[in-house]
């Protein structure tokens, strides 16, 4: 049954039954009653509880409610800036420039009207400067100007997240270097839950039973005269050299999660048949279009806003460059799912897929294998 909350009568009484019952849910902080010109209730974040994030690499997220329990609260987070010399296939090793190690960056999560509190630390064996523009920030370039640290030293910003969705936060030390520290690996998202949970395309609360984050990620490593991937003593040795390989628009890597198999066999995503799993998926730089073979995406929030109504039975998801995307799907099937991007000469010939193996009984309802293959004579 529907409740109509705001029946047609206009007498007195009923009127201001209306009014009590919108100032309760302007109070109490309902995320629909908001307008989207207009910032929650302005409060003193001192005065609020802290909890600190403990970070972890992805594809999996730290550990978090979907509903938010009480009110809005500090969400401590430290981002160690590591330059590292990774191997991102059996061939080429790469300077690797990242927050705490991982490419991408640990994934965030916290919920809408929080304060998002982020300590970035650049240790003294770095070579070089970094700092992090948040999307899910607001105020001149997401923070960036805020938190740029030099080799040695470390800076705290703290940015109240007002939009439920999906963003990527990267490091944006100005000109060239903006693309050429993201394309070494430097970026991350942020998920900013709505308080109440996530809804699906009929208003109603919608639960995941496990989430995944799954980021592109496009490297342009540049070639030796013999046609070798080129090795460097420091990531800046490199840099002259990558920014010719970028002027081409042309990756010479595209990898799910930094490195190819990062996400495929003893690496694959873990779901079981009737779990819904909602994936994080972003791109920072380059355009994904993400596609589960043998499944579709139930539910995707388009543009990565978790306060418009999801779209529903996409077979493929689109993720602009600089976007993430929230998709859900419940696994009806067990088996070995390649998670690819559907422009198939990333996912195969580069090496833009994962695999979800997802355990549980086959239903031959679903889909049924009539005639094995045999001789057509
Ligand atoms: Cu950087």
């Amino acid at each position: 049954m529907v409740v109509n909350l705001f029946p047609s009568e206009t007498t007195g009484p009923m009127k201001m039954n209306k009014l009590l019952l919108l100032s309760a849910l302007v109070t109490f902080g309902s995320c629909t009653s908001r307008s989207v010109f207009d910032e929650p209730k302005a409060t003193n974040p001192d005065a609020l509880p802290r909890v600190q994030q403990i970070m972890v690499p992805p594809p999996a997220l730290p550990e978090h409610d979907q509903v938010a329990k009480g009110g809005p609260v500090v969400v401590e987070v430290r981002l160690t800036i590591e330059e590292k010399k990774i191997k991102i296939d059996p061939i080429t090793s790469f300077w690797a420039l990242t927050f705490n190690g991982s490419v991408p960056a640990p994934i965030i999560v916290a919920h809408e009207g929080d304060y998002v509190e982020v300590t970035v630390v650049n240790p003294k064996t770095s070579s070089m400067m970094h700092n992090v523009d948040f999307h899910a920030a607001t105020g001149a370039m997401g923070g960036g100007d805020l938190t740029e640290v030099a080799p040695g030293q470390e800076a705290t910003i703290r940015f109240r997240v007002t939009k439920p969705g999906v963003f990527v936060y990267h490091c944006a030390p100005g000109g060239a270097m903006v693309p050429l520290h993201v394309a070494s690996g430097m970026n991350g998202a942020i998920m900013v839950l709505p308080r109440n949970g996530l809804t699906d395309e009929n208003g109603k609360r919608v639960t995941y039973d496990r989430a995944y984050y799954v980021v592109e990620q496009d490297y342009y490593v540049p070639k030796d005269d013999q046609g070798k991937y080129k090795d460097y003593d420091t990531p800046a040795e490199g840099f002259a050299d990558m920014i010719q390989v970028m002027k081409t628009l042309t990756p010479t890597h595209i990898m799910l999660n930094g490195t190819a198999g990062a996400l495929l066999n003893e690496n694959a995503m873990l779901a079981d048949v009737g779990e819904k799993v909602l994936f994080i998926t972003a791109s920072c730089n380059i355009d994904a279009r993400f596609h589960i073979i043998g499944g579709h995406a139930d539910l995707v929030w388009n543009g990565g806003s978790f306060n418009d109504r999801p779209a529903t039975n996409y077979e493929t998801w689109d993720v602009p460059g600089g976007a993430a995307v929230a998709a859900m799907y419940k696994f009806r099937q067990p088996g070995t799912y390649a998670f690819v991007d559907h422009e198939l000469i990333k996912a195969l010939v580069f090496n833009a897929v994962g695999h979800v193996k997802v355990g549980g009984d086959w239903n031959n309802d679903l889909m049924e294998q009539v005639a094995k293959p045999h001789s057509s004579q």
